[in-house]
């Protein structure tokens, strides 16, 4: 498949969702539950459907990977995974940190990403060895290698409990080495800051592969570098994520390591 066809359509589904998002927010209605602190709007779903209509109608034989509708279709050649809203705690609290992530895999490995931030008007696109832009400009990530001029940002899954402790040694040993670290709370949205060098690197665990397989590529793609916390190469199925400039990578690696408990 032409990746500028994928990137299109890419494109359409993004903007579609985009107008749906801008739409419910701040108006929300109904605000339900799918765990203690994992929430589902109807922002989620109207999104979902924008995406996922726009996809079909141009690709009805592709597979889907959806967080809120899971998986639908058989092709192992064609996947696309998609966050409907990435984001969603920001969105329901009125908090304008959220985006759509829309990835497009061929015979399992990430081709193109589009993550749209509507709220801000910005617009993340890669695709395999095309580079990544925003808003059509080319992006790099920052050259920082010092960690104690470093500007983190990390995450917290919703089943904080079963590893509550891990996750804040992790943090505590970063506050105390780098720079800063910021909890936006859009994982998609935290990759494309790294990607545009606003950061130099990202850590989380538990994600799922809607929230990172857009982002992954994007911050390759804008010569960052991805892995997992042992620093096997990223693979959206992989639920921990390290997303670095290059330049801090193992020295971030090695930090998050001695904080393991
Ligand atoms: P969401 O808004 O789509 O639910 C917050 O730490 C970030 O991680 C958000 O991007 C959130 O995505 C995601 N996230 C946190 N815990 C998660 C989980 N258990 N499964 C999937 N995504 C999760
Ligand atoms: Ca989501």
């Amino acid at each position: 498949m032409l990746i500028e066809t994928i990137a299109r359509v890419a494109l359409q589904a993004a903007e579609r969702s985009g107008r749906v998002l801008c739409r419910c927010f701040g108006n929300l209605s109904r605000i339900d539950k799918k765990g203690r602190i994992d929430l589902v709007t109807e922002a989620d779903l109207a999104s979902e459907k924008a995406v996922v209509d726009t996809i079909r109608a141009h690709f009805p034989d592709h597979a889907i990977l959806s967080e809120e509708s899971g998986r639908s279709g058989k092709n192992d050649h064609a996947t696309w995974i998609i966050d409907p809203l990435d984001g969603t705690t920001n969105f329901a609290h009125n908090l304008p940190v959220f985006a759509v992530s829309i990835a497009y895999a061929e015979d399992g490995v990430v081709r193109h990403g589009t993550i749209l931030n509507p709220a801000r008007g910005e617009l993340f696109q890669a695709s395999t060895g095309q580079g990544a832009s925003l808003n059509g400009r080319p992006i790099r990530v920052s050259n920082v290698s010092r960690l104690d001029s470093a500007l983190l940002m990390t995450g917290f899954p919703y089943d904080l409990d079963k590893t509550l402790d891990a996750i804040l040694e992790r943090l505590k040993t970063c506050l105390a080495t780098v720079q800063g670290v910021r909890r936006p709370g859009a994982a998609a949205l935290d990759l494309c800051d790294v990607a545009c060098g606003r950061c130099e690197g990202f850590w989380e665990e538990r994600l799922k592969p809607w929230d990172t397989a857009a982002g992954a590529l994007i911050v390759s793609e804008a010569g960052g570098r991805v892995t997992d916390f042992n620093g096997s190469p990223f693979l959206p199925e992989m639920p921990a994520i390290l997303a670095t400039n290059g330049a801090i990578h193992q020295e971030l690696a090695d930090l998050l390591e001695t904080a393991a408990v």
